[in-house]
């Protein structure tokens, strides 16, 4: 029987304080009401630390330091400059990643390999690539003389919080740019680490800010006068709330918000390395993340021969401690996304789907929700359309590439697809069929700095990652 058992010598690389302020201008200061939150640690629910809850006056401030920053010092600097900051702070961040990692576990409930292996990594590419960029705009197609946007107000998700985070700091800054995020209410502590590292790259005052708080902080940034761009990473229904609320201003606008993707595995596919991709796709990051494969089509004639396969797989995942290295599974982040996803796999039960979860015993305290699939789903189930954002894999058939097509697109969402084939002429008539940002194929979930990442229909508008990514954050 598993018991969670804290790794103590992997927590000892992170030095957490008991509270921690809003970071405005270049430091750490108490909000102005004085309210604060609790961070708290899903896989054992223990309070890591108490966060400062900032309100529009905060706010206010925040965006102000930014565009002072911004008019005074960063704006005018030259693209040389700028980069040589970049390249600083992600130099810094490969440094301390270890710790960086370690803290967004505990605060996450990720699997300290994935935060280690996969988000690390990617963070520090992130602000490399981005650096890269900074003294070449006006050489780069953008036309002659492209200009930032001014201040951007950043509101984040807690599913990869240190890499939305670098998602959207990155291109802002690169493009000159001075920005004020939100870090999700759940997830904060990595992004205050990252305000320190500000700090120890000594990047000038005003840049960075970083105003924690829940969705009343986040209404209040987005709704700032004083804001020129607003990038979202959410909910869809939050995503909607926020292009009302800018409707009609100055302000430009992109949103990454939910998905249901396909995972669509054909009969020449290789079953074993599809498997792998089915179980990469669902169970990464505990299916916390908006281009999770949560749909699985099967073609009929593999049905079975799939299924008994990715079951015997699911057997071997390891639930539990997210700091032990051993751990494929770690905690749901939160009580109320916990509540969330029983509620849709209750649903799916109750309208006739067949559950089915390998033997596996929850640890008593914190959050946890077994890897499960449901079988016998069918295009009207509630498991088939809504966003469950939890590792619930919902398994579907189809007969031939179009019925693949019609109900892989069946679905207001369009983040992303997979597709398995040895055929390269089917991926590629699949790729120009499916309605999605990002199609895979023989892979799931690769991201890449250099690749733009975005939706269709109501997974969004407009794109992260790349040149595209970059040309958000500019008047070109
Ligand atoms: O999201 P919210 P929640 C989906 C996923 C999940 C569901 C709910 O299906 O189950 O959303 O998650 C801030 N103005 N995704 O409730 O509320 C909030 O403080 C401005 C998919 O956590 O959208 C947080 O910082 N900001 C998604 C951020 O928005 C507001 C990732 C996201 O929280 C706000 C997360 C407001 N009115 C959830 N209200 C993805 N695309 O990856 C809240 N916020």
């Amino acid at each position: 029987m598993f018991e969670y058992a804290p790794a103590p010598e992997s927590r000892s690389v992170v030095d957490l304080k008991p509270s921690y302020g809003l970071f405005i201008d270049g430091r750490f200061v108490d909000p102005t009401d004085g309210g604060s939150f609790k961070s708290i640690n899903p896989a054992s629910e223990e309070v890591l630390a108490e966060i400062a809850e900032g309100g529009p006056q905060d706010v206010d401030r925040a965006v102000r330091a930014a565009r002072k920053a911004y008019e005074k010092v960063w704006g005018p600097m030259a693209g040389r400059d700028r980069a040589k900051y970049l390249f600083r702070i992600a130099r810094i961040i490969q440094e301390r990643s270890r710790e960086l990692a370690v803290l967004e576990s505990l605060d996450n409930g990720k699997p300290i390999r994935e935060s280690r292996d996969v988000d690390l990594p990617l963070v520090a590419a992130h602000f490399f690539y981005y650096a890269g960029w900074a003294d070449k705009l006006p050489h780069a197609g953008f036309g002659s003389n492209p200009q930032p946007l001014g201040v951007a107000a950043q509101v984040i998700p807690w599913n990869f919080p240190l890499l939305m985070l670098a998602w959207k700091i990155a291109p802002a800054l690169a493009a000159g740019n001075t920005v004020v995020l939100k870090p999700a209410e759940t997830t904060p502590l990595t992004a205050l680490l990252f305000a320190e590292i500000c700090q120890q790259a000594d990047l000038p005052a005003g840049v960075v800010n970083i105003v924690t708080g829940a969705g009343e902080t986040g209404r209040a940034l987005v709704e700032h006068e004083g804001v020129d761009k607003v990038a979202f990473t959410g909910s869809t229904d939050v995503g909607r709330a926020i292009a009302r609320a800018v409707a009609g201003s100055r302000k430009k606008l992109t949103l990454e918000l939910g998905g249901k993707a396909a995972n669509i595995v054909f009969d020449d596919a290789p079953v074993d390395q599809a498997v792998e991709g089915i179980v990469n796709g669902i169970f990464f990051n505990q299916g916390h993340v908006c281009c999770a494969g949560s749909r699985l089509l099967v073609q009929e004639s593999v049905a079975e021969q799939v299924l008994e396969s990715l079951k015997r797989r699911m057997a071997l995942l390891r639930l539990g401690d997210p700091l032990d290295k051993n751990t494929d599974i770690g905690a749901i982040n939160s009580a109320e996304q916990l509540a969330r996803i029983r509620e849709l796999t209750e649903a799916g039960a109750a309208e006739g789907a067949q559950q089915w979860s390998p033997p596996c015993e929850l640890p008593e305290r914190g959050f946890w929700f077994a890897p499960t699939i449901f079988t016998g789903v069918t295009q009207a189930h509630r498991i088939a359309r809504d966003e469950i954002f939890g590792p619930v894999l919902s398994v579907l058939t189809f007969r031939t590439p179009a019925e693949a097509v019609e109900k892989a697109n069946n679905t207001p969402y369009g983040l992303s697809a997979g597709i398995w084939s040895d055929k390269g002429s089917r991926i590629l008539w699949m790729a120009d069929r499916l309605r999605a940002g990002v199609v895979w194929a023989n892979t799931f979930n690769k991201f890449d700095p250099t690749s733009p990442f975005g939706g269709y229909k109501e997974s969004g508008y407009g794109r992260e990652g790349g040149r595209h990514g970059l040309e958000a954050y500019l008047n070109v």
